[in-house]
């Protein structure tokens, strides 16, 4: 299983790329990474950590209803050059202090050393004899970041703080991180829906653990460099679903990834058909996930959960009231999925009767309209909660109180469509990968994407106009599909080109979209590349 694999570790580029061509491409960049480095330290890094961005080709606002997604990282990436110090005899303090710079000039350079804090827990009394709460002063590392603004190096603590929490007790007064230098260097444009912020933190977690010894440790799996990435990335403030580091960690070349999150994290690498290429385009709208949550991205989550468990009670699932169930989870209980099986491409049951489960529960949506709705404008706070079977007290407690989220209606019925036959498109796109090479093939795949597309716009709300002028103008230019990929409202589409069709294709998407026109050389290549399902995190280990 892929997930169970040990992290890759490096001492030649040849092998890290696995073709001389992609090697070539990248050598200069790591070469000039090392200069810098020595120019800034006056010595050379020991270790490089690397974590890609991704796109996802197909499985959009599904990772959190906890159906199988297909994502790959992409080819750019972000770079982290790292070495320690030895810490000066007189200088106990000065263990585990990071001095952390970037390439990029507009990021400064930010020095910080972690502490150890005493934190008070309250336990229960240890046996039933003994009632009532002790509290406990146990110790933890404390790292400042600062979620008020958007600062880089908040990714790298973020990074540090998983690796000092899992790898260093805090009690054990032996247990010391070392000091160390490092140097960042990323061309994966940021804020656009590559995920540069789950790279960093994969990045920054892999740079220390590499630089503290810990890479050897015989529990690190890329599966657990994602739990722990994913909590990482929590500490920034982003409330995400583990697609996006999932995907920068255990992704491999030539393949998209298809990843479960029920009943367990893993990972089953799906060939692409060799002569289909990968073109991103982005739509230069900026979407500012963190602003529009309330009405965008945790509406969704809020009106998925919630339809849920209204299909749930509608369809004699057991479910209790304290529960947020997912759509994943009432297929599931529906078609009496056995726990603790194997997960496989179906989870704990057959691909084929998890697909005739789905279906069965896309049969039931029109049971998510509201009394007098017509065309899925939705229904009122009172009347979703009067579905919901809970009272309003525990309505609110449930869906509401760890969220905010603002709408006159909610479009329960319009989301779940998309959630239910967006999940039967993965499994559909993943099977026809099994097919191999033909031209048939790469029209399926495209048609599965545009149709993929079409349901984000018409039924998730989560495209805007720039995505479906930019996915409309690349199937004229030749593309067997196109799709916005992840949260939407703005960022990036991918597009299903063959290899012999990407220069033409790029040339015709420069020339008509009005936003390309005026860019040239690397604004240009940053906003309009193609890209190959690339490999996942690695660290090289310098040997001279
Ligand atoms: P972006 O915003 O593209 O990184 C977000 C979520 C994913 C997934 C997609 C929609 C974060 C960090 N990531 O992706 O988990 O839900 O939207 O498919 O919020």
């Amino acid at each position: 299983m892929a997930a169970e694999l040990p992290i890759p570790i490096y001492t030649n580029l040849n092998d890290l790329y696995a073709n001389l061509g992609t090697t070539l491409n990248h050598a200069e960049r790591w070469n000039t990474l090392v200069e810098e480095f020595e120019k800034r330290y006056g010595r050379k890094p020991e270790y490089i950590a690397r974590a890609p961005g991704r796109i996802n080709v197909i499985g959009e606002h599904i990772d959190y209803a906890l159906f199988g997604v297909l994502p790959t990282a992409v080819e750019r990436d972000i770079l982290i050059a790292c070495a320690p110090r030895s810490p000066a005899k007189d200088k106990e303090e000065a263990y585990g202090e990071v001095v952390a710079n970037n390439t990029h000039p507009k990021y400064t350079e930010s020095q910080f050393v972690p502490e150890k804090k005493a934190h008070s827990s309250m336990f229960k009394g240890i046996s039933d004899s003994e009632p009532g709460e002790d509290v406990v002063h146990v110790e933890q590392w404390h790292l400042d970041i600062d979620t008020s603004q958007l600062r880089w190096e908040s990714y790298i603590k973020a990074g540090y703080y998983g690796v000092l929490n899992n790898f260093f007790a805090p009690a054990d007064t032996d247990a010391k991180p070392v000091p160390m230098d490092m140097l960042v260097s990323g061309n994966l444009p940021s804020g656009s829906g590559l995920s540069s912020s789950a790279a960093m933190v994969v990045g920054s977690t892999l740079a220390f653990l590499a630089a503290n010894g810990k890479l050897e440790d015989a529990n690190l799996t890329k599966g657990r460099l994602v739990e722990i990435a994913v909590e990482n990335e929590k500490r920034v403030g982003v409330n995400s679903g583990g697609m996006d580091q999932a995907a920068s960690v255990i992704s491999q070349p030539g393949s998209v990834l298809y990843i479960t999150f029920y009943p367990k994290l893993s990972a089953t690498p799906t060939s692409l058909p060799p002569r289909a290429v990968l073109v991103v385009a982005n739509s230069l709208v900026v979407a500012d996930k963190a602003v529009s949550a309330k009405w965008c991205y945790n509406l969704r989550v809020v009106e998925t959960l919630v339809g849920a468990r209204i299909l749930a009670r509608h369809l004699g699932v057991k479910l209790d009231d304290k529960e947020k169930v997912t759509y994943r989870e009432v297929v599931g209980r529906l078609a009496e999925e056995k726990k603790g099986e194997e997960a496989g491409k179906g989870g704990g049951m057959e691909e084929s009767r998890l697909k005739e489960a789905i279906q069965l529960v896309l049969n039931e949506v029109d049971h998510l309209k509201g009394r007098d709705e017509k065309d899925g404008e939705g229904v009122s706070m009172e009347e979703m909660i009067e579905l919901s079977g809970l009272t309003a007290d525990a309505f609110n407690e449930l869906y509401l109180s760890w969220v905010e989220v603002e709408a006159d209606n909610f479009k329960l019925y319009r989301r779940a469509k998309h959630v239910l036959s967006e999940a039967l498109r993965v499994l559909e796109f993943s099977d026809i990968c099994q097919k191999g090479e033909s031209e048939t093939v790469l029209q399926e795949l495209g048609t599965l994407m545009n149709e993929s597309h079409k349901s984000c716009n018409d039924e998730f709300d989560c495209s805007c106009p720039e995505l479906n002028e930019l996915t409309e103008l690349a199937r004229q230019s030749g593309a067997y599909g196109s799709r916005l990929t992840g949260a939407g409202w703005g960022g990036c589409c991918v597009s299903l080109v063959a290899e012999d069709e990407v220069e033409s294709f790029l040339q015709k998407m420069k020339a008509g979209y009005g936003r390309f026109k005026d860019l040239e050389g690397e604004a240009l290549s940053e906003a309009l590349f193609a890209t190959r399902p690339s490999s996942g995190a690695c660290v090289f280990k310098y040997t001279e």
